[in-house]
């Protein structure tokens, strides 16, 4: 398991690379241009400034996350075609500056959705959201409001350039099925493979989170069925899958553990965070260890020890805890905890593994 941390790059995010560095067992930044607008082929000098500054903290760019596709390649619009050029181009310039994994998402307007940045958890810590009665019939236009109200950062995701066409967005999704989705990731996928295959990349796709549908708006990467049949759709070591527990674990029918054994060596990148689901269908994120929440993360550690996993893995969200002023979700204390438990649950398994091999 090869351990990173995202950064949201120089001016854009409260933690420096230095202190990334002295988190134990770091190797990488998970990174992206978060000024390119999604369809647009990112320019080299702008890549290249990353990779600077990454190489001079002593940390490499191997995993970005994310390069978002166009709403017009999920949509399947004629136009689709010139996004799709600049999504390669932009794989062949990553991949020629050293870059392997490239998680995208093929959600429907919104990326990742939350009600709720900074809701008390009771020890003076807050953390992300959801509460489903607020989503059900809710306004979503009230809610990018409120969400971009609540934060002085852009959420990843929630840009509000990416936000301004909402009307027309929703208009373009009516009629939409999950089948045309389908239809529309496999037509992306057919062009994008055989361009990833060449330049050493492997995609990873970000399950949709929550993993269900919101605002009627049709959404397939939510279940173990799905994610199976998404690695058929392309069957290629570089179509693979970003496992988010998190994401995945906001459904507790979603068995992760039973994923990581069936996908192995389709996952490339894994995200692994702890949250806690009410009765109700409401989630908040909680600390990354297992008895906090409701996501077995102890059991997913063992699962991508026992698979020998030598992919990437990030803590992915924290609470915001110690009067940390930080994107929501991204600062530096939780995160780097989460890390330690994780590397902890790692080496224990590591030392399990050795006792067994001398017996
Ligand atoms: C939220 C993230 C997502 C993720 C994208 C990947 O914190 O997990 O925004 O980066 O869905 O494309």
């Amino acid at each position: 398991m090869k351990m990173t941390f995202r950064w949201f790059g120089e001016g854009n995010d409260t933690v420096p690379l230095s202190y990334i560095k002295q988190i134990p067992g770091v190797s990488g930044i998970v990174w992206s241009l978060h000024d390119m607008p999604a369809g647009e082929e990112w320019p080299m000098d702008k890549i290249l400034e990353v990779k600077r500054q990454a190489d001079e903290a002593g940390l490499n760019i191997d995993v970005v996350e994310s390069v978002n596709v166009h709403e017009d390649i999920k949509l399947g619009l004629p136009s689709r075609d010139l996004y799709i050029d600049n999504y390669k181009k932009t794989i062949e310039k990553l991949g020629s500056v050293g870059a392997k994994v490239i998680c995208y998402n093929f959600m429907p307007i919104f990326d990742w959705l939350r009600t709720d940045l900074h809701k008390p958890l009771g020890d003076g810590s807050t953390a992300l959201f959801y509460e489903s009665s607020r989503i059900a019939g809710a306004d979503p236009f009230k809610l990018v409001e409120l969400i971009n109200a609540d934060s002085s950062f852009s959420m990843p995701g929630w840009e509000p350039e990416r936000l301004q066409h909402l009307t027309s967005l929703f208009e373009s999704y009516k009629g939409v099925s999950e089948e045309h989705m389908w239809k529309n990731l496999r037509y992306f996928l057919k062009e994008i493979i055989p361009v990833a295959e060449k330049h050493g990349i492997r995609m990873a796709i970000h399950p949709d989170d929550p993993p269900w549908s919101v605002f009627g708006l049709p959404r397939i990467m939510t279940s173990q069925e799905n994610l199976r049949k998404l690695v058929k759709l392309h069957d290629s070591p570089s179509n693979g899958i970003t496992l988010c527990s998190g994401s995945l674990g906001a459904n507790p029918a979603n068995d992760i553990v039973s994923m990581i054994h069936e996908f192995g060596d389709r996952i490339p990148f894994a995200h692994i965070r702890n949250i806690r689901v009410y009765d109700n269908g409401d989630f908040i994120e909680t600390s990354h260890r297992t008895e906090d929440g409701t996501v077995d993360i102890a059991g997913i550690v063992r699962a991508y020890h026992e698979i020998g996993f030598t992919g990437y893995a990030r803590p992915d969200h924290g609470r915001h805890i110690w009067d940390e002023k930080c994107r929501p979700g991204y600062g530096l204390y939780d995160r780097a905890l989460g890390i330690m438990y994780l590397w902890g649950l790692w080496d224990a398994n590591q030392l399990a593994a050795k006792k067994e091999a001398v017996q």
